[in-house]
C-alpha cells in the first residue's frame, strides 16, 4: 500500500463524499445525486473552457427546501451553484471545483395567472417559452425571446437579467419583473416587491438580484408582467454595404416604423448558418452585412411607409439587396439567418465577447474595434453579430484547429485585454447580456469602477455572510 501525504485528487474526492454524506444527512428529503453523468451535465453551461467537477447535484422541489439546504451550507461552509437551463456563455453556471449545484428543474410550478395584474407567479424551474406559452393562451405577451428560449429557466434569466431580441421595444428581463421570492445566505426566505406597479417605501432590494448571477442569493420564485399581444408584423432581411450605412439603415427605419427588433450580422456569420443549416443564402449578391429587423405592419399605409423607407436607403446606396416576409412561415424563415448563428459555431468553439455601447457610440465602435482585430489577430477568424439597436455586439473568435483549447484561450486573454480597454475608452459595458460569469470576471474593472465594486463586494457580504453562494463569479 503506498503511504504518505494523500495525493490532491484523493482530497479532493475526500471533500465531496464528506460533503454528499454531510447534506444526505441534513437534508433528508432533498434529492441528492453524485452520479457521474448528472455531476457532468449540470456542473457546467454553455462555455466550454472549465471542466465541470461539483461534489454533488441536489434538486430542492420548494422554497422551505432552498432554506434548509442554504442554512446547513452556511453552517459548514459548502459553495452552492445555481443551476437553471444551463444555457449561459460567462461560465456563471460552472461548478468546477467540488460545489454543491442547485439545480431548480424540480421547481417548475406556475403558481397563478391573474388577468386584472397581468401577470403570471412561476417557480424559478420554468422555462422562458412555457412563459410564453402561458401568455399567449391568455391573449397577452411576454416579450423576452432568444433563441434558447426552450430551455432557459426563468430563475437564470433573472440571475442574468437576459436580454434577446425584443430589448429594442420591451426592455429586458428586469423591466419584466414585478416580484421576487429569493434565499439569502441567512437561509431566509424574502418576498420582494409583492407584485406591485407602484412601492415608494425604500431600497427596492428585488433589482440587486436581477443580474446578481447567483452571488446574493437563490431566487426561487417570480411575478413577471405581461403586455399586449404584439401587432401583426413583418420581417425585412437586408443586405448592406458598410457598417457605416448600418446605423443610418436604421435610424431611418425607425424615424417611420415601430421596430422591435434590429439585428445584424456578418457575411462570415451567414457563411456559418448557411453550412450548418443547409440552406442557401438569402440574395445572390453577397454583402458584407446583413440586417434582420421586425416592425409592426398591420395594415397598408404601414406596409407603404416601409417601401418608402427601403427605397430611401437603396437609393442612398446604402442597402445592396432585401426581401420582406410575405407570411409567418417566410418571416421564421428569415429569423434563421440570424438566430441560427450561434448555434452553427458553436462546434469551433468560440470566444464569445457580448459587449455594449450606447447606440450613438456604435458606429465608431465597430469601426475601432475592426481595425483592433486586423491588427492583433489577423489570424483569427471573428464572427460579428448581435442586437445592434440596443448597442449590443456578439463579437465570436473561433477557435483554428491548429490551436489547443488552452492555447486558444490564453491568445484571446491578450485579445480581450485590448478589447475591453477599448470598450473601456467608449465608455461601454464588457457584458451586455450574458453576465460576467468566472470567463469575463478578470476585466469587471474595464467597466465598473474600483469604488463600485467594492460596494458590490459590501452587498454580497450583507446577503451571503458565509460566501457560500456562486464563489468566484462575477466579484474578484
Ligand atoms: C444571441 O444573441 C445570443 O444569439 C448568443 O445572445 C450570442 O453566441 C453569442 O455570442
Ligand atoms: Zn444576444
Amino acid at each position: 500500500m503506498p503511504s504518505g501525504k494523500p495525493t490532491r485528487a484523493a482530497e479532493d474526492m475526500d471533500h465531496k463524499m464528506d460533503v454528499a454524506v454531510t447534506l444526505k444527512e441534513a437534508c433528508p428529503g432533498l434529492k441528492l445525486t453524485t452520479e457521474p453523468s448528472i455531476l457532468e451535465s449540470h456542473g457546467q453551461d454553455w462555455t466550454r473552457f472549465m471542466a465541470p467537477a461539483p461534489a454533488a447535484v441536489v434538486f430542492p422541489e420548494s422554497a422551505a427546501q432552498v432554506c434548509a439546504l442554504v442554512r446547513v451550507a452556511a453552517d459548514v461552509a459548502i459553495a452552492l451553484v445555481p443551476s437553471g437551463g444551463r444555457t449561459g456563455l460567462s461560465g456563471g453556471a460552472v461548478a468546477a471545483r467540488g460545489e454543491v449545484v442547485v439545480s431548480f428543474d424540480r421547481m417548475r410550478k406556475v403558481l397563478d395567472f391573474n388577468s386584472v395584474d397581468r401577470t403570471v407567479t412561476v417557480e424559478a424551474g420554468v422555462a422562458t417559452a412555457v412563459v410564453q406559452e402561458l401568455a399567449r393562451e391568455h391573449g397577452l405577451y411576454y416579450p423576452v425571446s432568444f433563441a434558447s428560449e426552450g430551455s432557459s429557466q426563468i430563475g437564470g434569466n433573472i440571475a442574468t437579467n437576459a436580454g434577446g431580441i425584443r430589448v429594442l421595444k420591451y426592455g429586458l428581463t428586469r423591466d419584466r419583473v414585478a416580484g421576487l421570492k429569493v434565499v439569502t445566505g441567512r437561509g431566509e426566505l424574502l418576498e420582494l416587491n409583492r407584485g406591485l406597479v407602484k412601492n415608494a417605501s425604500g431600497y427596492d432590494l428585488r433589482h440587486l438580484f436581477i443580474a446578481s448571477e447567483g452571488t446574493l442569493g437563490l431566487i426561487v420564485e417570480a411575478t413577471l408582467k405581461l403586455v399586449d399581444p404584439p401587432l401583426p408584423s413583418k420581417v425585412l432581411l437586408l443586405g448592406l454595404e458598410s457598417m457605416d450605412a448600418l446605423m443610418r439603415v436604421f435610424d431611418s427605419l425607425r424615424s417611420s416604423l415601430e421596430l422591435s427588433a434590429f439585428e445584424f450580422f456578418t457575411d462570415r456569420a451567414l457563411h456559418h448558418v448557411c453550412v450548418a443549416n443547409r440552406i442557401s443564402p438569402p440574395f445572390d449578391t453577397a454583402c458584407p452585412l446583413y440586417v434582420v429587423t421586425e416592425f409592426d405592419c398591420p395594415d397598408e399605409p404601414a406596409e407603404d411607409a416601409v417601401m418608402e423607407r427601403f427605397e430611401h436607403c437603396f437609393e442612398r446606396g446604402w442597402l445592396l439587396d432585401g426581401v420582406i416576409s410575405q407570411s409567418d412561415r417566410q418571416a421564421a424563415e428569415l429569423w434563421r439567418y440570424r438566430e441560427g448563428i450561434s448555434e452553427s459555431i458553436s462546434h469551433f468553439p468560440p470566444y464569445k465577447n457580448d459587449l455594449s455601447v450606447k447606440v450613438s457610440a456604435v458606429p465608431d465602435f465597430l469601426q475601432r474595434l475592426d481595425e483592433l482585430m486586423n491588427r492583433i489577430c489577423p489570424d483569427f477568424e471573428v464572427v460579428w453579430y448581435g442586437h445592434i439597436g440596443d448597442g449590443n455586439l456578439h463579437m465570436n473568435i473561433l477557435k483554428p484547429s491548429s490551436l489547443s483549447l488552452p492555447e486558444f484561450e490564453s491568445r484571446c486573454h491578450e485579445i480581450s485585454e485590448e478589447t475591453y480597454a477599448l470598450t473601456e475608452t467608449i465608455g461601454g459595458s464588457i457584458s451586455a447580456e450574458h453576465g460576467i460569469g468566472t470567463l469575463k470576471q478578470p476585466w469587471l474593472n474595464r467597466t465598473r469602477s474600483a469604488a463600485e465594486i467594492a460596494f458590490m463586494q459590501e452587498i454580497k457580504a450583507v446577503f451571503d455572510p458565509a460566501g457560500i453562494f456562486n464563489p468566484g463569479k462575477l466579484l474578484p
